[in-house]
């Protein structure tokens, strides 16, 4: 099997999820970022039926979504690693799928609310970094047109900003209840996708030092802040406690 390469946008905790899911199984797979606006074009031509990032082009044809090249690396390994479905694979995937849909969308749009409102500059290099030449270039000369196009799609400002921030401080509510009892993992006692997801998604607000990306993005104020009034707290005791456990990469 030729080695799978995965089109990732350096900055975003879903491709950090899929690369984490590839490390985790030790399939040898290769890293490509993509520059910002041609994804799309790009994922299309693979054949894939998504064009956001992460998918994963491989022998047997293109895996769009985070979720789907975890359920392909099950498929996959080479049995080396236990599986990542759980002893409840339905409710796991319940609450993997939880953690995309809020957490993952909220915490995202918390963070581009400040700063690609305030200091779009501060973004611009995550997105060129790995990109060859050209493509360095045209993010450097298109960066003032690609900004409001990523405002606009992902719906940012100062009050959608603090609306994510009170809905990514509620599911925080909710994951740190779930820990209350003691448990060492979100569901029964393996590690499963639902707590890679969980770690991946929430890792920007902890930068665990064994994050291989997160050390690149600058944190604007607001965001810092909440960082620091958060980090006590046991969801984010819990992400800093998976990077340390189960992030080994490859
Ligand atoms: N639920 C999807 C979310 C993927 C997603 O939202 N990707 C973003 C980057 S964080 C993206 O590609 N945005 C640009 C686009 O959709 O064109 C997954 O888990 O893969």
């Amino acid at each position: 099997m030729k080695a799978p390469t995965l089109f990732v946008f350096n900055i975003s905790h879903y491709c950090e999820k899929a690369r984490w899911a590839l490390d985790y199984f030790g399939i040898d797979h290769v890293v490509r970022p993509v520059m910002v606006g041609m994804h799309r074009s790009i994922a299309r031509k693979l054949g894939a039926k998504r064009g956001s990032v992460p998918f994963l082009q491989t022998d047997g044809g293109v895996i769009a979504g985070s979720s789907a090249i975890i359920d392909w690396c099950e498929e996959h390994h080479s049995g080396k690693r236990p599986s990542l479905a759980g002893e409840a694979p339905d409710q796991v995937r319940a609450l993997e799928k939880r953690l995309d849909d809020i957490a993952g969308v909220h915490i995202r749009r918390f963070y581009y609310s400040e700063a690609l409102i305030n200091d779009p500059a501060s973004v611009r290099p995550i997105f060129s970094d790995g990109l060859p030449l050209w493509q360095r270039a045209a993010v450097t000369l298109g960066w003032s047109r690609i900004v409001p196009i990523m405002i606009k799609v992902m719906d940012l400002g100062p009050e959608q900003g603090q609306q994510s921030r009170a809905l990514l401080e509620a599911e925080l509510d909710w994951l740190d209840g779930l820990l209350a009892d003691g448990r060492p993992y979100m569901h029964g006692s393996q590690w499963t996708r639902a707590d890679l997801t969980a770690a991946a998604l929430l890792g920007p607000l902890v930068a665990p030092k064994e994050h291989p990306m997160v050390h690149a993005i600058v944190i604007p104020k607001a965001a810092s802040m909440a960082m620091q009034a958060w980090s006590t707290r046991p969801s984010l005791q819990f992400v800093r406690k998976m990077y340390a456990v189960h992030r080994q990469r490859h």
